[in-house]
């Protein structure tokens, strides 16, 4: 797809987020002047926004720092804004990547319940494909039947082995025989797909630890990314995601989904800000080409309602 067709997807995934918040800016300065109270009031937008409260006073300190005057317009504002939340972003805007290297590729996906892993994992595979690497998938959700079922029709359209086990059966057991596999084969990438298993959940929790000690049991430097997808929608609650799978399985990156759905896009600002992981992409929609690299500017722009 030609990069205008993409941005226009972005600009359309990230709607409700910049209509609501670049809506709500826009009102705020409507027949009033640049003073202290405005400036109390953008900061709530932006914590509303889910922005985070820290992210919002550092954004209104920026803006204070600026010595405006009354009559400061409120694109400038929205400039500056857009300006200072890049700099957040820009040092965790990480696109994807695999590594040139003859050592197959072992990326662990995991996330609650719902949160889009097993979709993204097909998305990632086919760009990886589309890049000319050889890629195999392992449906370590042995959790759900469905889950298998939906990882083996990603497999055959995709035309790659997909790695399975019977219902029920250990999902670190399959965890070995598709890392040994795979790297017998010389594949580039094995996705690992996941159970969603909510983080207050222990014994799944302990579950996702074994696979990851397994893992290492074939390679010591597996998995060499550990990703987590996060559901936007879901708002601060991802801060609680990451914490406790950071812990629990060594998160190396994250993937934020379902943008489209939510005017709560603010929560990648916040995310960017606190945890400091790199944010590889961000999903705006059910579509492969909805898996969209996350670039700083893009995302700062829009979210604000510039573009
Ligand atoms: N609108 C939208 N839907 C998405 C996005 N990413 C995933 N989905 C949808 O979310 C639903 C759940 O996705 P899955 O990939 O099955 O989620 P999962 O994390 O594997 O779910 P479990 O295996 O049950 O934990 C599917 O209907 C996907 O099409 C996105 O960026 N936007
Ligand atoms: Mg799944």
């Amino acid at each position: 797809m030609s990069s205008t067709g993409l941005w226009s997807r972005f600009k359309k995934g990230l709607q409700k987020t910049s209509d609501q918040l670049g809506g709500q800016i826009k009102d705020l300065f409507l027949n009033r002047k640049l003073d202290a109270n405005t400036l109390d009031d953008l900061e709530d937008l932006l914590i509303q926004g889910d922005i985070g409260v820290e992210t919002a006073s550092q954004l209104r300190q920026a803006i204070a720092n600026q010595k405006f005057d009354a009559e400061t317009s409120e694109m400038t504002i929205r400039n500056v804004l857009a300006a200072e939340i890049e700099k957040i972003l820009e040092p965790v805007a990480q696109p994807f990547s695999i590594p040139k290297t003859n050592q197959t590729q072992i990326i662990l996906i995991v996330g609650v319940n719902g949160s889009g892993k097993t979709t993204t994992i097909s998305k990632l595979a086919k760009q990886c494909l589309d890049q000319g690497l050889t890629v195999e998938l392992a449906a370590c959700d042995t959790f759900r039947a469905a889950a298998v079922e939906q990882l083996q029709v990603w497999g055959e359209r995709l035309k790659i082995p997909v790695y399975t086990a019977p219902d029920g059966a250990d999902a670190a057991g399959l965890a070995f025989e598709a890392v040994t596999k795979a790297m017998e084969n010389k594949a580039n990438v094995l996705f690992v797909d996941t159970a969603g298993r909510l983080h207050n959940k222990e014994g799944l929790m302990s579950e996702l630890q074994k696979i990851i000690r397994v893992i290492k049991k074939v390679d010591v430097l597996a998995p060499h990314q550990t990703l987590l997808v996060l559901d936007a929608t879901t708002g601060q609650n991802a801060h609680n995601q990451v914490s406790v799978f950071q812990q629990m399985a060594g998160v190396t990156g994250l993937i934020v989904t379902k943008l489209d759905g939510t005017a709560r896009g603010g929560v990648v600002v916040s995310l960017a800000g606190k945890y400091k992981l790199p944010i590889h992409a961000l999903g705006v929609g059910e579509q492969a080409e909805d898996l969209q690299p996350f670039k700083a500017h893009d995302f700062a722009v829009t979210l604000v309602g510039l573009e």
